[in-house]
């Protein structure tokens, strides 16, 4: 009896490690994608002189939410089962400052050489029944350790600041509520849902305008600007706006 238990001791153990070995290939996961983010934001802020990620949020889904999600589709309690089907164990939620930038950030994502895209789904240009909006990529990454190189899901968010607010009380709505939402509220959320995207449209085109303001003071600095020898000598307004080539007088 007792060595039964030993034995059943030590099968528990070994699929334990098996488990962790599991898991550890969607920290990796995280890992790269995290650092990919990174380079990004760095490289977005010198080409764009601005950082369009507000945050990043990265999670690995727990084995009891694995679980839980495994039972609600019906799919066979496996490991290969559960790596194929269950694509966002490795999740991470980009948080942009405008809408412009979510499609920026996902197309540097996907165009990188490792990156393999299995699925977009655009709930922005089509939001979801309830008001819900978001650009969903579920992406495969190599990730390489010891003894064998693997190709992990990882299921990125990217969505604006207002849509992320909207999301996480919505969530918070369904998830602290266990009965049926009231009508009332399904409807308030949907108009909430609706003065986010006017709020994300508005604070873009102020962006982009103070962009253009921005960029024709540049333009007029550059103008007044002579570079002689590497010395930089200021050009009076006057210089330009004056005759000084005589050409007025020749007409
Ligand atoms: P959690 O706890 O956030 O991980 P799937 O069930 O993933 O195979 P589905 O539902 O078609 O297929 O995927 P979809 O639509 O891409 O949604 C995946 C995730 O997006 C959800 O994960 C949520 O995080 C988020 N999401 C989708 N719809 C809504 C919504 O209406 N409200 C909010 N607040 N979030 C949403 P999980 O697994 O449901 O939950």
């Amino acid at each position: 009896m007792e060595l039964v238990e030993t034995n059943n001791l030590n099968g528990m153990e070994s699929l334990k490690r098996e488990i962790l070995r599991f898991m550890m290939g969607y920290k990796f996961a995280l890992d790269e994608v995290n650092t990919k983010i990174d380079i990004l934001k760095q490289e977005f802020q010198l080409i764009h002189d601005y950082n369009p990620i507000e945050h990043v949020k990265s999670r690995i889904k727990s084995p009891k939410s694995i679980l839980r999600k495994v039972q609600k589709k019906g799919y066979d309690f496996s490991l290969p089962i559960i790596k194929e089907k269950i694509r966002d164990i490795a999740g991470i939620r980009i948080t942009c400052s405008f809408i412009s930038d979510i499609y920026e950030i996902s197309n540097m994502l996907q165009k990188q050489r490792d990156v393999e895209v299995i699925e977009v789904k655009d709930y922005i240009k089509n939001s979801k029944e309830n008001g819900y909006q978001s650009l969903h990529l579920i992406i495969k990454i190599p990730i390489f350790m010891s003894d064998r190189e693997e190709h992990v899901y990882v299921e990125i968010q990217i969505r604006t600041i207002a849509m992320d607010f909207w999301a996480s009380l919505e969530h918070k709505i369904y998830y602290k509520y266990n009965k049926e939402v009231p009508q009332k509220i399904k409807d308030d959320l949907k108009e909430a849902a609706i003065s986010a995207t006017i709020l994300d449209k508005k604070m873009e085109s102020i962006h982009k305008e103070m962009d253009q303001i921005k960029q024709s003071a540049k333009e007029e600095e550059d103008l007044q600007e002579l570079l002689i020898n590497n010395e930089r000598f200021h050009l009076p307004y006057d210089f330009l706006t004056a005759d000084i080539m005589g050409k007025r007088k020749d007409n």
